[in-house]
């Protein structure tokens, strides 16, 4: 404890005048996966959350809350319970993803 202090300290005296030069602008770096208030650019990468590769009906869930697990079985043609990039634009070429005007 004394030892760091004693280090900043230190670093601080010499930072000084430095500091009284140039001041240092802070520069918050915004967590990127905040605030997405528009939902109408929907690609498969950013569905798939985990990057696995394919779409889990939760993250299908993320396109369309109403959507079934019947809608999900209908999409996976290859029933290995996923959504593969081929499998959801199909799915959503049926679906017609955009839906112009619904907030919330
Ligand atoms: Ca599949």
């Amino acid at each position: 404890m004394m030892k760091t202090l004693l280090l900043s300290a230190t670093a601080l005296a010499l930072a000084a005048p430095v500091l009284a030069q140039q001041t240092p602008t802070p520069a918050p770096t915004p967590p990127a996966a905040d605030t997405s208030t528009n939902k109408s650019d929907m690609s498969f990468s950013k569905i798939d959350t985990d990057k696995s590769g394919s779409l889990s009906l939760a993250e299908l869930k993320m396109v369309d809350v109403g959507v079934t697990q019947a809608d999900f079985d209908k999409a996976d043609a290859n029933k290995d319970k996923t959504l593969s990039m081929n499998e959801f634009d199909k799915w959503a070429a049926d679906h017609k993803m955009s839906k112009p005007g619904k907030a919330g």
